[in-house]
Parts: structure tokens; C-alpha cells; sequence
């Protein structure tokens, strides 16, 4: 039998490179790189090479699994989605429909989530959510005040026209490794990179200037820079008179702030400041990329804000090589929250508490009833299953055993549920929780299209075929709506697409064609004829008036200050060979063996008194409970801080849940601990 080359994407990240699939005799064999994708150019990162590394792992759940005592016993689809039905219906009947919960999958295609977001609808539930919860809520919320649309208003392969490169609270040369080709094809052109973190990371080393700003004190710097801005002339008056409002709140906001307090707030010299300041707002054009370091705070959706208030101030928006990045994280999470996977949003962003959305869906779905919103976050549905309010939830593609905040309380959640099935593709410490566990098909697996952190929209046709009895999301999704009486539309992804098209107004002109090619198109795309949009904001915001509304904000204090009990903060985030739950990197011996188990990193001062060396096992240990990770000595976290990924299960163990009252994104970024050598 022949060797054929199926166009794919990296089920990874959010940066959506393209790759091709080697497959023989239904089988992926190997990956070939796709030269012609506009945003890879053929390039993969570590994960992106050892995609069928998971992909053909023999851990892949192979059929459905009924929770009988503590184990797992292998039963038959028909059974399984009989219990599905049944285990909804009672809860419904019991609690109402609003006691279920539905998580979906930013790891899953745009069919998918519509059709999960649409189940969850037409069964009344308005509780319906994803990770970007934990991610990047505050940018929906935050820039989507600020700016109209809470999305990337450029492109990646933009930022080589950038002449300052300003990034703060991201560290992509690790969580998103290709767009370093962009940022060093602009530094090549002569771009200065400006890098916003307490510590020393890969992306830090790419800098000409590293602001080694204190944690949680975003606002400031920002509000210094703007200060500066101010001060010296260097804001852009036509602009702002033309397309914004909110800049006499905003002056005011600073009259009383100097320069001089700005550094003593943030740790970081005042030079330092003004000349990030001078240099961002007096460039031809001034990129200002952002990611986790802004938005795990309870004040993530103001530090947004603030990002997006300081382009507007130096005029850096709406142009070639200046605008506001927001770095995403999952493959598809940018659509999972376009298609309405959110508690706040139907698909399109339309406001799940706008009667107007209601009767928009209710005539489009030709349904009689459909529950208005905002329905509960993932981070709230944690709560309402502790007090009983949420009985069932239906969990598609997400970890939170693994990923969600103080991860003891959510596994007592969930213990209280009366009913709890995943649809995995691995046999997650999630699943482990389940009553039932549904096996998925993997992205290569299926149809459907994904939408990357530029508004990327991009087709792909199953590869090959799922393994064993695992089967497609829609499939399952469907086949419990009709267990359930209900029609829910399309059976096959190009039949959701078209109903995507014609609700979706941003995909309206996105057909199955067009967004086949290699590189899709970009949102928003209103017809069949229009080209899509690589740049936004360029002549009006998208406001209703379309003007930008500059914030005034001012920072907040931490949820969690350190104390005598508890004297390092502690910071958690990324290392680039592992990904989120390592439900997947894990499983690949390629990545493992760069990086094994969970470590902490802890600076040279910090460890002295407490006599760790480097190698020893220690204690890490919170309010909320203790984690066991390898000590790393090093010099890369600022005195007074440490550093945990999160990809072993420890680490979420301690981590702080209070949230962000805007986004309720949890505050990841910012724990109080005391670390203690295991003797
Ligand atoms: N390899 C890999 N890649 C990934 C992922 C992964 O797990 N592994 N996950 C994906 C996902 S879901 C996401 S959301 C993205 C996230 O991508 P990033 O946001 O880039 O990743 P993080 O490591 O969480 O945090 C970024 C940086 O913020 C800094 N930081 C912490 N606190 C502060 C602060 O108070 N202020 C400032 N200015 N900076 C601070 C940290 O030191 C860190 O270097 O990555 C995606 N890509
Ligand atoms: N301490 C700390 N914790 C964090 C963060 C942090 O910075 N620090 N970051 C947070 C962020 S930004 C995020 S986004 C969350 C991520 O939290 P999660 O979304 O829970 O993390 P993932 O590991 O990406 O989980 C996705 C799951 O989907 C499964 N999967 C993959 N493909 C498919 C598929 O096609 N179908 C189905 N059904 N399943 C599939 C994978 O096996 C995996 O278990 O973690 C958050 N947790
Ligand atoms: S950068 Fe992201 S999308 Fe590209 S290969 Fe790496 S993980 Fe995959
Ligand atoms: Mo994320």
C-alpha cells in the first residue's frame, strides 16, 4: 500500500503550525515538516516532532469504561451513552438543568465545541466553560472593554515589521518557541526587544532590555511607563482625540504617580522605566505581546487593560508591526470561546445575558426555550459542586485533577457529584474520578477545524482512522442528544461548519474550501468573498462607537501576601518540553528524558539559610498542603521568589484559588510558601 502525506496541524499550542502526517496503511508513520505553512514555515518545536509519539501511545483509551467500586470495567457504546442519558435526565429531573456542568475542550475542533456548547444550551444548562478560564479570560474580558474584541489584533508573522517588541508577562521562546523566528527576523530588521519578567527565562536572554520586574506589580510598571509617556510628550494627541476616549481620566489617574515610585513599587530602576517608555512609544511601530504573567493575578483583567491603555497612549495600535498580542495557549482555544464554549458567551460573542442573543439562537436553532446567562465558570462550577448546587458535569478534553487551582478542593468537588463523566483521550487523574470514561478520537483522528492565536482558522481532514472504539466528539456528542431527544444539527463536521458560517458572523465566509488550504484565513471574514483580516482595529475599534475606551486602574494587592509562616512567594508556569497536564508529554520518551520530574527553583540567597543544595528533594509548602519537587539553585528567580511548573500533579497542590472578581481566572502567578530539605 502507497505512503500518503496528509496536511495536519500541532495539536499543541496556540501558535496552530502546520505539519504534515505520513501515514501507511492507516497508520501515522512519521511527521514531515510544511515549508509552505505562512506562520511555521516548515519549523516545529520540540512537542510539534514528537506528536505520534502520544498519538500512537498503547495508554490511548480504546473503549468506554463504567466506574464499578474502584475500578474500571470496559463496556459497550450503547451502554455507555444510555448511561450518559440517564445519569443527565436524572439530574436534571432532581436539581433542574442548571445543576450540570459541561466543560469543553479547547484541545477539540470548532464542531466540537459548538455542538458541546449547544447540548449544554438546549438542555437549559447556561453552565458552560473552558480553560480559558484559567488563561485567558481577562483578555476576552479586559481587551474586549478596552478595544472591542478580545482577540490578537495582529498576526505572528506581523511582528517582523515591529520596531520594539515589548513583552510582558510571556515567555514564548518556551510556550510558544516558533514566534521566536518572528521576534528575531524583527530584531534582525533592527527591532529592540524589551522583556517584562521577575526571572531570567529564555525569552529574557533575547532581550535588550529585561525589566526584572517585582511579581504582581504589572499595573505599576505600566502605569510608570505611561507616566513617562506623558511627562515627555510622547503620547500620540491626534490619536487619542480621534479614536479613543478616557484620556483626561486616565491623566488624572497619573497626576499624582511618579517615575520614582513607579520603580520603588515594581523593584525596577527608574532608568530602566523611562527608557522601556521612550523606546516603546517612540518607535514606527511598537509590539506589545502578553500572556500569563498579566493575567494569573486577581487583577488580570486591569492588567490587561492597562496593556492595551498604554498602546493606545503611544498611538502603537492598528498598523503594521503595532498592536496588542495576547500570546493564547491551547490549539483551539481562540475558537472554543468563538464558538460560545464560555459561560458568558454564545457562539459569536454574543452576550449570554442579552435577551437579544436568546432570541437570535432561539429563532437560528428553531428551539422554544434556551437559558439566559452568564452561567457558572469553571472556576465557580468547583464551588457549586461543593455545595451541592451542581450534581453532574459532562468533561471533555480538560485536567483540572491536574491543572485547576488548589486542586484538593476540586477533587472533593467532584467527589460530591452525583455523576461525572470525561471523554479523554488518555486515562487522566481526572478520568481516574470519573463514573464514566468516554474514548475519544485524537486531532488526527477527525474533520474539523481549529482556530489559532492569530484568528487562524484552519481545516483539517482526519489522517487516520481513531483507535480502537474511541470515536469522534461530534459522533458522541450527537448520539447523546438523540438519547436525549434532541436534534442537535449536524452530524458530519462540514455540516457544523455551515451552520458555524451562518451564525458565526466572524466565520460567515469561512467555507470548508477555503479554510482547507494551507493557512486557512483569518477572522473576521463576513463573506464568501472577502479576503479575511490580518490586521484589526485599523481604521475603527470595535466598539459600538469605535472608539477605544482608554482605562484608568490602579494595581491591587496579591489575594495571598507572603508572611513569616510563609516567606517566598511562589510563581508556577511553563518549561518548554512539557505541556499543561502532561497528559501527553509525558507519554513521549522523546520529552521525558529532557526534563523528568517536578523541580523547584529557588535562589542561591533563599536557600543558603535553609541549607538545600542543588539536587535535594524538598518541601514546598502553602496554607492549602505540601509538594514534593527536586531543588534547583539558581539564580533565575529573584531572592525572596520561587519558581514550580505545573506539569506533575504537585504543584497545583499549594497554588493559590483566589480569583480575579472580573475574569475568575485563579491567581497561579502568585503564592505564599516556605520550602523545607526532606532530611
Ligand atoms: N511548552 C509549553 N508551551 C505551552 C504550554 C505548556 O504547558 N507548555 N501551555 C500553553 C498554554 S495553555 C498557555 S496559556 C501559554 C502560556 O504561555 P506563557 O504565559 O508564556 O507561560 P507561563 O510560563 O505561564 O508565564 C509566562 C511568564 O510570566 C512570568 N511572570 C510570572 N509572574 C509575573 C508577573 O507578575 N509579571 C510579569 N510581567 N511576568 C510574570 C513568568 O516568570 C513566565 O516567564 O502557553 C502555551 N504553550
Ligand atoms: N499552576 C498552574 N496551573 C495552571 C496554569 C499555570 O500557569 N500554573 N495554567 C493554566 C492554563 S493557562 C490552562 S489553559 C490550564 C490547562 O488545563 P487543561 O485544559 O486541563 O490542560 P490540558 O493538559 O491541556 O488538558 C487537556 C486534556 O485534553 C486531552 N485531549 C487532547 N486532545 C484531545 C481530544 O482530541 N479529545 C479529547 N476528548 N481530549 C483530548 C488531553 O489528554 C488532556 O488531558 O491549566 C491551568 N493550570
Ligand atoms: S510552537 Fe506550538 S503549534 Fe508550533 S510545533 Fe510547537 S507546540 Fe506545536
Ligand atoms: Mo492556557
Amino acid at each position: 500500500m502507497s505512503t500518503k502525506l496528509v496536511p495536519s496541524l500541532c495539536p499543541y499550542c496556540a501558535v496552530g503550525c502546520g505539519m504534515y502526517l505520513v501515514v501507511e496503511k492507516g497508520k501515522a508513520i512519521g511527521v514531515e515538516y510544511m515549508t509552505d505553512h505562512p506562520t511555521c514555515e516548515g519549523a516545529l518545536c520540540p512537542k510539534g516532532n514528537s506528536v505520534l509519539e502520544f498519538l500512537n501511545h498503547e495508554d490511548r483509551l480504546k473503549y468506554p469504561m463504567k466506574r464499578v467500586g474502584d475500578e474500571f470495567v470496559r463496556i459497550s457504546w450503547d451502554e455507555a451513552l444510555d448511561m450518559v442519558a440517564h445519569g443527565l435526565a436524572r439530574n436534571i429531573k432532581k436539581n433542574g438543568p442548571q445543576s450540570i456542568g459541561f466543560l469543553a475542550s479547547s484541545r477539540c475542533n470548532n464542531e466540537e465545541n459548538y455542538l458541546m456548547q449547544k447540548l449544554a444550551r438546549f438542555l437549559g444548562s447556561p453552565n458552560v466553560d473552558n480553560c480559558a478560564r484559567l488563561c485567558h479570560s481577562p483578555t476576552v474580558m479586559g481587551l474586549g472593554a478596552v478595544l472591542g474584541t478580545g482577540a490578537m489584533t495582529n498576526n505572528l508573522i506581523d511582528l517582523q515589521n515591529s520596531k520594539c517588541i515589548f513583552a510582558i508577562g510571556t515567555n514564548f521562546t518556551e510556550a510558544h518557541p516558533i514566534v521566536s523566528r518572528w521576534a528575531q527576523k524583527a530584531r534582525d530588521n533592527g527591532a529592540t526587544i524589551i522583556v517584562a519578567d521577575p526571572r531570567i527565562t529564555s525569552t529574557s536572554w533575547m532581550a535588550d532590555l529585561h525589566l526584572r520586574i517585582k511579581p504582581g506589580s504589572d499595573i505599576d510598571l505600566l502605569r510608570g511607563m505611561m507616566k513617562v509617556i506623558i511627562d515627555e510628550g510622547l503620547a500620540d494627541k491626534e490619536f487619542i482625540d480621534e479614536r479613543t476616549e478616557g484620556y483626561s481620566e486616565l491623566d488624572l489617574n497619573l497626576k499624582d504617580f511618579t517615575l520614582e515610585k513607579a520603580s520603588e513599587l515594581t523593584e525596577v530602576p527608574a532608568a530602566e522605566i523611562a527608557r522601556a517608555a521612550r523606546i516603546y512609544a517612540k518607535s514606527s511601530s511598537s509590539a506589545l505581546l502578553y500572556s500569563m504573567g498579566i493575567t494569573q493575578h486577581v487583577c488580570g483583567t486591569d492588567n490587561v487593560k492597562a496593556c492595551a491603555t498604554l498602546s493606545l497612549l503611544a498611538g502603537q495600535i492598528g498598523r503594521p508591526g503595532a498592536g496588542v498580542w495576547p500570546m493564547r495557549g491551547q490549539n483551539n482555544v481562540q475558537g472554543n470561546c468563538d464558538m460560545g464554549g464560555m459561560a458568558e458567551f454564545y457562539p459569536g460573542y454574543k452576550k449570554a445575558s442579552d435577551p437579544k442573543s436568546i432570541e437570535f439562537f432561539k429563532a437560528a436553532w428553531k428551539i422554544d426555550d434556551l437559558p439566559m446567562g452568564p452561567g457558572l465558570t469553571s472556576t465557580e462550577m468547583t464551588d457549586a459542586a461543593l455545595e451541592g448546587k451542581i450534581t453532574a458535569m459532562y468533561l471533555i478534553g480538560e485536567d483540572p485533577v491536574v491543572c485547576e487551582a488548589n486542586i484538593n478542593k476540586t477533587k472533593a468537588a467532584l467527589d460530591n457529584l452525583d455523576f461525572l463523566i470525561v471523554q479523554e483521550i488518555f486515562m487522566t487523574a481526572t478520568a481516574k474520578m470519573a463514573d464514566l470514561v468516554l474514548p475519544a478520537a485524537a486531532w488526527a483522528e477527525k474533520d474539523g477545524s481549529y482556530t489559532s492565536m492569530e484568528r487562524r482558522v484552519q481545516w483539517i481532514d482526519q489522517a487516520v482512522p481513531p483507535v480502537g472504539e474511541a470515536k469522534e466528539g461530534l459522533w458522541i456528542i450527537n448520539e447523546i442528544g438523540k438519547r436525549l431527544g434532541l436534534d442537535l444539527g449536524g452530524t458530519s463536521a462540514r455540516d457544523v461548519l455551515m451552520e458555524v458560517n451562518r451564525n458565526v458572523p466572524q466565520y460567515a465566509g469561512m467555507t470548508l474550501e477555503r479554510i482547507s488550504k494551507v493557512g486557512g484565513l483569518r477572522w473576521p471574514c463576513p463573506d464568501e468573498k472577502h479576503p479575511g483580516t490580518d490586521i484589526l482595529h485599523k481604521e475603527r475599534f470595535s466598539t459600538p462607537d469605535g472608539r477605544a475606551k482608554m482605562a484608568s486602574v490602579l494595581n491591587k494587592p496579591a489575594g495571598e501576601r507572603t508572611s513569616e509562616d510563609y516567606p517566598i512567594l511562589l510563581s508556577t508556569g511553563r518549561i518548554v518540553v512539557h505541556y499543561n497536564s502532561g497528559s501527553m508529554t509525558q507519554r513521549c520518551a522523546s520529552l521525558r528524558e529532557r526534563d523528568s520530574e517536578l523541580y523547584v527553583e529557588i535562589n542561591p540567597a533563599d536557600a543558603a539559610p535553609l541549607k538545600i543544595s542543588h539536587g535535594d528533594m524538598v518541601k514546598v509548602k502553602t496554607v492549602r498542603g505540601e509538594a514534593e519537587a527536586r531543588a534547583r539553585i539558581s539564580e533565575k528567580v529573584k531572592p525572596g521568589m520561587a519558581f514550580m511548573p505545573f506539569h506533575w500533579q504537585g504543584t497545583n497542590i499549594i497554588t493559590s484559588d483566589a480569583v480575579d472578581p472580573v475574569s475568575k481566572i485563579p491567581e497561579y502567578k502568585m503564592a505564599a510558601c516556605r520550602i523545607e530539605i526532606i532530611a
